[in-house]
């Protein structure tokens, strides 16, 4: 019999009510290193369009383009159990990206990915730790409950890269995956030691919402055709 505390309805009636929830992700111990490694050539081996470096993280938005290992993270069976309850079954990939939040940088401001109110509204977002988080490497902040008010941090408070009181550090082991609804008041802490804290991040929208990243146009024809039936129509390479 199932824990509760670790079902999909508990994890989603979290994201619903409290704003963020936690579930262990993709890949034992052997099969998580592997992806590790491939996550370190592919940051290794980037370069633009789709790499970034940014002022405090290193992304790369084309991750799929690199391993098929990262497929079993955005395909990983309880995340889209979680998603297709949250969307009501209405949900396609519109990002998925390496992550690395860079050793010795400051926190981001908090924000939200889109107003609750956006047309593009519900926004999941889920943040796969290739580290573990820590309060020392930047964990990711939530402040609970506020992906119910009326507006992003911007519009109610000044100097928000500051610590907020309702604010709680989502800290966790190697492969714990963060899923969260894109209105929550959130953004990486502080990194204060000498390595980056990894992470693979995406979101899903509903089907009818542009993807953040053109899967269909942007991933080469050699790695579309790994895809499965499944993997196609969550990544939209047949369209809407
Ligand atoms: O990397 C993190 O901890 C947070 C990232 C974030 O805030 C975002 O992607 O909007």
């Amino acid at each position: 019999m199932s824990d509760y505390s670790t079902s999909t309805a508990y994890v989603v009636k979290e994201v619903r009510d409290v704003g963020f929830s936690t579930l262990s992700g993709p890949l034992a111990t052997e099969r998580f290193n592997t992806l590790r490694d491939a996550y370190d050539e592919a940051m290794a081996a980037a370069h633009e369009p789709h790499f970034k470096v940014g002022s405090t993280t290193t992304r790369l938005s084309n991750l799929l383009s690199f391993s098929p290992i990262f497929d079993e993270v955005f395909l990983h069976e309880p995340l889209l159990e979680a998603c297709s309850e949250f969307m009501d079954g209405d949900f396609k990939l519109s990002s998925f990206l390496g992550r690395t939040l860079r050793a010795g940088t400051p926190a981001q401001a908090l924000h939200a990915d889109l107003p609750r109110s956006s047309q593009d509204s519900p926004l999941l977002g889920f943040i796969l730790m290739i580290d573990p988080f820590r309060n020392s490497n930047g964990a990711t902040r939530f402040v609970p409950g506020s992906h119910r008010w009326p507006g992003p941090p911007d519009d109610l408070m000044v100097g928000t890269r500051a610590p907020h009181p309702e604010e709680v550090l989502a800290c966790g082991e190697v492969g714990t995956l963060i899923l969260f609804d894109g209105a929550i008041w959130h953004g990486h802490t502080a990194n204060t030691t000498s390595q980056g804290r990894r992470s693979i991040q995406g979101y899903f929208v509903r089907r009818a919402v542009r993807q953040g990243f053109d899967f269909r146009n942007g991933l080469p024809s050699q790695v579309q055709v790994r895809m499965s039936a499944l993997a196609r129509h969550v990544l939209a390479l047949d369209g809407d």
